[in-house]
């Protein structure tokens, strides 16, 4: 059992967007100092990402701290961030503080995965060098004085690599040492200039300059926090250090093919980053594809109901298109509002608000319906010479669903500044 005094030395993990802030600069005053008073600076932060090493994590610190203590005397810290791990991995970690006083513990719940608790322990951190290592002792704890060696001579980044002189693996079988290059060799083809800047893209023993990775949003995937790093940190020298990836002694991996799948992904999208942040912020496709959607199950409404009433019940043709039609946008607003802009009317409830929203709707839509009549006649006699008149239909369906889509993102889902 922890005791009470220890307990309250567990701190909880940093929340909000998984960035990386500039230490406070004693100078200007300007830093990391808007988010409260700035903690006294230290030389390095090492994070230790968790979940279920409460066997590893007692013989790891030992390790740690005789090596830092030496080196580093009172200038370093280690940060424990475990995910509330079923095997109380925090608690044991936490009980260490009391001989270990370098040591933070964060326990963590609401979130998980590897990269971002390493990038939630680097935001609580107060060094200028931010660094990573496994719990699992894979890591050899003795080569972080060689990485840190590199980053005092003047390197951005300093990697631990099993793939230069001194590096390797242990006792790998064939499919993982497969596995891994594999995964290599895609990372290159589908990102050379960023995975090709170190010989050991998927190591996760690094240390990287805090100035380095402070400002962009980070955004990482599954376990590969070094892509993230060096695909939007501003990273200028790197330097490597071999280790050999030593074999768990105890405990079970947390790696599965998700992992793999989770490594695409990332590539892609820090490939695509870019671009594709570019064509979201001028188009917002995602509601577009569900207007689209909500649409189409308009046309499903309207058919169904100009069915019922003129075939079956025999109302004349007209007076039953209109109502089916006023249906169908009853319809579509109510999917609109749930759901296409739902962020939006969660931001402007109740019913005087709604029912101005479905006005708004009903006014684009009706609209839309002359501006259809209008396309349809134009294409199907100025430009197809009165031929293919269902052609002309779909390309007038197409522009105005434009149109509907545009008009009621600027007018009836407006964003308004709701006090
Ligand atoms: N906080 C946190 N830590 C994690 C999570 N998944 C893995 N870890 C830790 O990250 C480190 C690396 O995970 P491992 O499962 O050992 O992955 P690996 O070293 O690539 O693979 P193995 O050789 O199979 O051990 C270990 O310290 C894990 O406890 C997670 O979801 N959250
Ligand atoms: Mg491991």
């Amino acid at each position: 059992m922890i005791s009470q005094s220890q307990l309250q030395k567990l701190e909880s993990c940093p929340g909000g967007p998984l960035q990386i802030l500039p230490l406070v600069d004693s100078a200007t005053g300007l830093g990391a100092g808007e988010q409260g008073l700035a903690p006294p600076t230290l030389t390095l932060s090492l994070a230790i990402p968790t979940y279920n090493e409460g066997k590893n994590i007692g013989p790891l610190i030992q390790r740690l701290t005789a090596l830092l203590d030496v080196a580093l005397p009172n200038d370093y810290e280690l940060i424990v961030v475990d995910d509330d791990s079923s095997d109380l991995t925090w608690q044991q970690a936490l009980a260490l503080t009391a001989t270990c006083p370098q040591l933070r513990v964060m326990r963590r719940r609401g979130e998980r995965g590897l990269s971002s608790a390493v990038i939630r322990g680097w935001q609580g951190a107060r060094g200028q060098v931010l660094g990573v290592i496994d719990a699992d002792l894979q890591h050899p704890p003795e080569v972080l004085i060689d990485l840190l060696g590199a980053i005092q001579q003047g390197a951005d980044l300093a990697v631990g690599s099993r793939h230069v002189d001194g590096g390797g693996v242990s006792e790998w079988s064939l499919t993982r040492r497969v596995l891994s290059r594999g995964a290599q060799t895609v990372g290159l083809l589908l990102l050379p200039r960023v995975v090709g800047r170190v010989s050991d893209p998927m190591s996760g023993y690094f240390m990287v300059r805090r100035a380095a990775i402070a400002g962009p949003l980070l955004n990482p995937k599954g376990y590969k926090i070094l892509l993230e790093v060096l695909g939007r940190g501003n990273i200028g020298p790197i330097a490597e250090v071999g280790y050999v990836f030593q074999e768990r002694q105890e405990g079970a991996s947390k790696v599965t093919w998700r992992q793999y799948i989770d490594y695409i992904h990332h590539l892609l999208r820090l490939r695509l980053g870019g671009q594709f942040m570019q064509l979201h912020q001028r188009f917002p496709m995602q509601r577009f594809v569900r207007f689209g959607l909500v649409g189409l199950s308009g046309v499903v409404v309207d058919m169904v109901l100009l069915y019922l009433l003129h075939s079956t019940l025999g109302w004349p043709l007209t007076r039953s298109k209109i109502l089916a039609a006023e249906v169908a946008i009853l319809n579509n607003f109510f999917w609109n509002d749930a759901w296409t802009f739902a962020d939006i009317s969660m931001l402007q409830r109740g019913w005087p608000a709604r029912l101005k929203r479905l006005l708004k709707f009903n006014l684009v839509c009706l609209a839309g319906l002359v501006l259809n009549v209008l396309v349809l006649n134009v294409i199907y006699n100025l430009v197809f010479g009165q031929r293919w008149a269902y052609a002309a239909n779909l390309i007038a369906i197409a522009v105005v669903t434009f149109w509907n889509f545009w008009l009621n993102l600027k007018l009836s889902w407006r964003v308004t500044q709701v006090k």
